[in-house]
C-alpha cells in the first residue's frame, strides 16, 4: 500500500481550489456497497464489483432537484477492509463531503461501522465536513429501519459541528442515491457560505 498512499499524498496535498468538482470520499466497511454505488452513478447501471484493494475514482455530474442545475462530484471510493482503513485519512484530508455507506442488513457489524464513522468525523481536519450516511440494501427484507440505524450508529452523538443526513438507498438499482447527493450538496454549500461569512468577520 505504500505506493498507493504515496501517490495519494502527492495528488491531494496541494488541495485543489474549490471551484472545481466537489471532492467526495466514499467510506464504509467492506461489502457495504460503496463500489456498487459509484458505478451505479457513473454508468447508470448495475456493475458487478470485486472487493476494492486500493481505490476507485470517478468524476460524475449529478443533476440537482427539479432545476436543470448540475454539480460535479469527484468521488473517491476507498477500500473498506480493516487493513485499508488507515488510508482513509489521506483521502479525507481535503474532502468537501463524506459519503458513509452502511449495510442495513449487517446488524452484526453495525457497531464496527459506528466506531469507524465516529472515528473519522472526530479527526480535526474533518471538523465540520458534512456526512451523508447511506443506509444501503434497503431492498432486502430483513434490513434495519431508518430509526434503528440512526440509534445504532449514534448519529445524534456525532460532533455538534458535523452536519449529517441519513438516506435510505438501494445501490444496485440506484434508488435514493440522487436524493442523498442533493442533500449532501445543500450541506456543503451551507458550510461554504458559513466559512465565507466567518472569514469576512475576522
Ligand atoms: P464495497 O465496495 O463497499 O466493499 P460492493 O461493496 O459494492 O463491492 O458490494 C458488496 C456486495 O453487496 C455485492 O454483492 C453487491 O452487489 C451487494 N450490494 C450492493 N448494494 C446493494 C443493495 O443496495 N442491495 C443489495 N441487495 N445488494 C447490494 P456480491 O454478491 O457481489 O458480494
Ligand atoms: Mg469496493
Amino acid at each position: 500500500f505504500k505506493n498507493i498512499s504515496k501517490n495519494i499524498h502527492h495528488s491531494l496535498l496541494p488541495c485543489l481550489p474549490s471551484f472545481q468538482a466537489l471532492h467526495i470520499v466514499i467510506l464504509g466497511l467492506d461489502c457495504a456497497g460503496k463500489t456498487t454505488m459509484l458505478y451505479r452513478l457513473r454508468f447508470n447501471e448495475f456493475v458487478n464489483t470485486v472487493p476494492t484493494k486500493g481505490f476507485n475514482t470517478e468524476k460524475i455530474k449529478v443533476s440537482l432537484g427539479g432545476s436543470r442545475q448540475t454539480a460535479s462530484f469527484h468521488f473517491w471510493d476507498v477500500g473498506g477492509q480493516d487493513k485499508l482503513r488507515p488510508l482513509w485519512r489521506s483521502y479525507t484530508r481535503c474532502a468537501d463531503g463524506i459519503v458513509f455507506v452502511v449495510d442495513s442488513v449487517d446488524a452484526e457489524r453495525i457497531e464496527e461501522a459506528k466506531t469507524e464513522l465516529h472515528k473519522i468525523t472526530r479527526l480535526a481536519e474533518n471538523h465540520g465536513v458534512p456526512v451523508l450516511v447511506v443506509a444501503n440494501k434497503q431492498d432486502l427484507r430483513n434490513s434495519l429501519s431508518l430509526a434503528e440505524m440512526e440509534s445504532m450508529l449514534a448519529l445524534g452523538e456525532l460532533t455538534t459541528t458535523t452536519p449529517w443526513h441519513l438516506q435510505p438507498a438501494c445501490a444496485i438499482i440506484g434508488e435514493g442515491l440522487q436524493e442523498g447527493l442533493e442533500k449532501l450538496h445543500v450541506m456543503i454549500m451551507k458550510r461554504r457560505k458559513m466559512l465565507r461569512q466567518q472569514k469576512k468577520k475576522t
